[in-house]
């Protein structure tokens, strides 16, 4: 098979030889909060819905639009155009968001790289299923479900109608699925590229799609009625073209690009220029987990210190339920409020985050928790922020408070884990000697690596700041186990090993694994080349010897240090010896920097 056909996970494909190569699919879930409502409750689906936030109607099902509401409709008219409005409160996104996931998870299941974009849009590049279709199908008669954006005039030379109608049964395929696994009726736009999937999505509401073919691009671009209509021309950029006097499309596709460039940088210029006659050459991004997950809650106006405290304590506890269900430790916290000017009349939103200590987080069960002091200590972070941001000297008037963790520790997968330190062929079983009378089969854990840049680990500042990466690998387990007493452990199978983050908190559940001396004795040594008991005399020998920390800095917890296998021991006590040998010098891991090697010292925090 050709190179160019292997890969599906990216979207970077291009095959040079097509003006059009790509062919992309843009999906939009119809009325997305309603139909979550009405999907639960399914009486709502025959009247009209209005889906309420504050004093909004945010959505509405299409029976409530057909009266005349419409989104971001303030309650009180929405009840005057439609006074049988049924209001569901959609104030808590939970069920929102899991819907969401699961659309997107589905759409996965394509393997084609998939993109989502806010909650109920996704788009997928569907190139590579289209050319496997194409290898099969009959190009004469085919069926393009939904519409087509003006019919086709004459066939491109590239073969993008072709492409592009596979593709269009393609989303269809995936809208049936959506529907018949989910229930979800959603809108799709296929074209060529991200902006005119997008743009065309919604010609044809709800429950249908639409295509395009390329020649048309122009045409319809010119035909938007602002700068704004293109998705990626934010506020800003508008307010910068409008006072240039360009306030539609067809004035950009018009404006000379030497004017444009007076204004812009030159990029900026050649893609605004690009942007208006329906180019847009940008890939679909596979979407992985948020980079920040936040809630705001915006209200009248606050102007009491406690007042403010109570409402960060509520955001604080919607928030640990949405840590939780994402299962990465957060390491920063952004404390947002939006200022009321009252001279201006205006409004400014100000932001200060800080990081925060992964240990604030426990872990049990492989379930993220804040215990109650956790919890306390994070409000007293966020009440900290809040100082700064504000001077309590003077009166103040907030009419918004959001709170975001911007950065996270991979749990299981954490480039700076001791995970990966120790993954470097060295059996974990040994660290944590960790034995099972009732497993003899060998059991191996696979940790497959999850994206170095995932990790964040390499910013923090604080003392619990693990190592930096090291590639994670495959860890083995000793085939031979005896058991840990039950109370101890119920199964070593159980425990993860990413979940072994020696700081200080750490070593607690560490010391609650100890094994009495004359379980450490039988221990074998953990050797790269033997990952099994048979050849384990000597090594039992070595660490009986080994297994000493005579000359342990007293900031070391003897009982961790004695259960490590021989050769970190053996490491560890010639840099105490000779810190210099090292490359490291031996400072406290709390005060230890980013640029510091990776080294097992790092992970020794004094037991408290
Ligand atoms: P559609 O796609 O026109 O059939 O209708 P929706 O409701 O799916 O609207 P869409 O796709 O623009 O937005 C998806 C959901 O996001 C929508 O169901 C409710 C929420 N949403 C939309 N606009 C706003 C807004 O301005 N404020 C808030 N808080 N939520 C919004
Ligand atoms: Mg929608």
């Amino acid at each position: 098979m050709d190179d160019r056909t292997m890969d599906c996970s990216s979207s970077s494909y291009v095959d040079s030889d097509h003006e059009h190569p790509r062919s992309i699919v843009h999906i939009d879930i119809d009325c997305f909060y309603a139909q979550v409502e009405m999907l639960r409750s399914p009486e709502l689906r025959a009247v009209p819905l209005g889906v309420q936030q504050k004093n909004f109607v945010i959505t509405s099902n299409y029976e409530a639009r057909r009266c005349g509401v419409h989104k971001c409709m303030l309650v009180h008219d929405a009840l005057k155009v439609c006074p049988n409005l049924k209001l569901v409160n959609g104030e808590d996104l939970q069920n929102y968001r899991t819907a969401s996931n699961k659309i997107f998870e589905l759409l996965l299941s394509w393997k084609c790289p998939v993109e989502k974009l806010g909650m109920d849009e996704n788009f997928i590049d569907v190139t590579k299923i289209v050319q496997e279709k194409l290898k099969s199908v009959d190009v004469n008669n085919l069926i393009v479900p939904g519409h087509v954006y003006e019919e086709a005039s004459a066939n491109c030379a590239c073969g993008c109608h072709t492409r592009l109608k596979l593709a269009s049964q393609v989303a269809g395929e995936m809208r049936q699925k959506i529907f018949n696994e989910l229930g979800f009726t959603t809108c799709a736009g296929i074209a060529h590229n991200k902006l005119l999937a997008k743009l065309i999505c919604p010609l044809h509401k709800p429950n249908d799609q639409t295509t395009m073919f390329p020649e048309h691009a122009e045409g319809f671009m010119s035909a938007l009625p602002s700068v704004r209509s293109i998705p990626s021309i934010g506020s800003k950029t508008a307010e910068a073209l409008v006072s240039q006097k360009i306030i539609t499309v067809s004035d950009l596709q018009e404006v000379p690009l030497d004017i444009l460039k007076k204004h812009f940088n030159s990029d900026m210029a050649v893609r605004l220029k690009s942007l208006s006659l329906g180019n847009d050459n940008t890939p679909v991004k596979q979407s992985g987990k948020p980079q920040s997950i936040g809630l705001e809650d915006s209200f009248k106006t606050v102007s009491v210190r406690s007042e403010v405290e109570e409402k960060f304590s509520a955001l604080l506890q919607r928030l640990l339920v949405l840590v939780r269900e994402d299962g990465r430790i957060p390491v920063s916290l952004r404390v947002t409020l939006r200022k009321k000017d009252a001279k201006r009349l205006s409004s400014h939103r100000e932001s200060r985050q800080c990081q925060i200590s992964p240990s604030i987080f426990t872990i049990s069960n492989s379930t993220l928790a804040v215990t109650q002091a956790g919890q306390q200590k994070l409000l007293t972070i966020i009440m900290r922020l809040f100082n700064k941001l504000i001077d309590l000297s003077k009166p103040f008037h907030l009419t918004l408070v959001g709170l975001a963790f911007t950065k996270f520790q991979e749990r299981m997968t954490g480039r700076g884990s001791i995970v990966n330190y120790l993954m470097n062929d060295i059996s974990v079983q040994s660290v944590l000697n960790l034995q099972s009378d009732c497993d003899t089969s060998a059991t191996s854990m696979d940790y497959s690596a999850a994206s170095p840049g995932s990790s964040t680990t390499t910013d923090l500042s604080d003392g619990e700041v693990e190592p930096s990466p090291k590639k994670p690998k495959k860890v083995n387990w000793i085939a031979k186990r005896r058991c840990l007493s039950k109370g101890e452990v119920a199964s070593p199978s159980k425990l993860k090993v990413g979940e072994l983050r020696l700081n200080s908190r750490e070593l607690e559940k560490v010391s609650e694994l100890r094994l009495n001396s004359r379980d450490r004795s039988l221990t074998p040594r953990a050797s790269p080349a033997k990952d099994n008991m048979s050849d384990n005399s000597d090594t039992m020998k070595d660490v009986a010897e080994g297994g000493i920390c005579d000359n342990c800095p007293s900031d070391v917890d003897k009982e961790v240090f004695n259960a490590l296998p021989y050769e970190m021991q053996q490491e560890l006590k010639t840099m105490w010896k000779n810190p210099s040998s090292s490359g490291v010098a031996r400072s406290s891991p709390r005060t230890m920097n980013k640029a510091n090697p990776n080294t097992i010292l790092k992970y020794f925090v004094p037991h408290k």
